[in-house]
């Protein structure tokens, strides 16, 4: 039997339900989840094998008008997918008219000529009347390879999607060993589960603020636990003293639930150290950006 594998990047606005569609299909978190836009900022591999296939996923950050160089960053890195898959998978929601993202979306799809399947998510969402009426407006924009509506929360349809790629998979190697499921180092998905709950727990300009840099990580022998120190990077002191609270009640929350995921990625006991430090304007700082994670040499 030949072994058959393929790149396959997850292409949409923010918000759609990209990551949630990623970690469905792996069955564990590899990428934070939110319901603020722009959760996603950096390219993230689920590596899908199986004794037959390896489906190399892509998750990418929202497209949208970036207003920093780091949502330039952002945008840049997930259009930088499209040079190096076999087929996108370009989400709309099933309960969003199409708008002039989506259009701006497809004109780059279509100029870069490969093959297209539109995912129409969240149908829990809708009547499937207006399901209907989605699909029909989009199939007249361009030319989809399939149409295929999933809920990536509730797992409906994510299978026909999965059996669909499979069946258009070509003869390839196995690219990574099968037990490996990500790209990104336990260290940059240790900073992902903090940023997550500072998502979570946040409003307004504090979750565009917000980057976290895991300054170290190693076990303690004396207490056999994994020793966490990260820091908490913010744009201004207003936001520092909302991430802190009252009497550092909001730290100790954003610790406690991320120190949690964390233990049940690692399989390990966890003691988590947080800072919070103020790094004005970071997002639009060049050096900064490097430092924390967003550097265009990695796409
Ligand atoms: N009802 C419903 N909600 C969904 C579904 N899929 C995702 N969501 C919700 O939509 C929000 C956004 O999900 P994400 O997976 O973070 O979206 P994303 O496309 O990765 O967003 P960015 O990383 O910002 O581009 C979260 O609140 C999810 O719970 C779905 O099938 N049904
Ligand atoms: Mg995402």
């Amino acid at each position: 039997m030949t072994f058959k594998s393929g790149f396959v990047a997850i292409l949409g606005r923010p918000n759609v339900g990209k990551s949630t569609f990623l970690n469905h299909v792996m069955g564990q978190k590899i990428a934070i989840m939110s319901d603020k836009a722009q959760t996603t900022r950096n390219k993230i591999m689920g590596i899908y094998t199986t004794d037959k296939e390896q489906i190399v996923f892509i998750d990418t950050p929202g497209i949208h008008k970036p207003k920093t160089a780091l949502g330039d960053f952002m945008v840049e890195s997930a259009y930088s997918t499209l040079r190096e898959v076999d087929t996108v998978l370009f989400m709309v929601p099933a309960d969003e008219a199409r708008g002039k993202g989506d259009d701006m979306i497809m004109e780059r799809l279509k100029a870069a000529k490969v093959p297209v399947i539109l995912v129409v998510n969240k149908i829990d969402k809708v009547h499937p009347d207006q399901l209907l009426a989605q699909i029909d407006d989009f199939r007249q924009q361009m030319d989809f390879k399939e149409i295929v509506p999933i809920s990536a929360l509730q797992g409906n349809n994510v299978s026909h999607l999965i059996d669909i790629l499979s069946e258009n998979l070509e003869e390839g190697f196995q690219y990574f060993p099968a037990d490996q499921i990500t790209d990104h180092p336990e260290r940059f998905l240790v900073s992902e589960m903090i940023r997550e709950k500072v998502l979570m727990l946040t409003r307004e300009e504090i979750p565009h603020s917000v980057a976290v840099v895991v300054d170290s990580m190693k076990r303690d022998e004396e207490t056999d636990k994994i020793h966490i120190r990260a820091t908490i990077m913010v744009e201004r002191d207003s936001q520092k003293g909302i991430i802190i609270g009252k009497g550092g009640s909001m730290l100790k929350k954003v610790g406690s639930m991320a120190r949690r995921d964390i233990e049940l990625m690692l399989g390990d006991k966890v003691f988590l150290e947080t800072w919070v430090k103020v790094k004005k304007n970071w997002r639009d700082k060049k050096l900064d950006l490097a430092d924390f994670g967003y550097n265009k040499k990695e796409y």
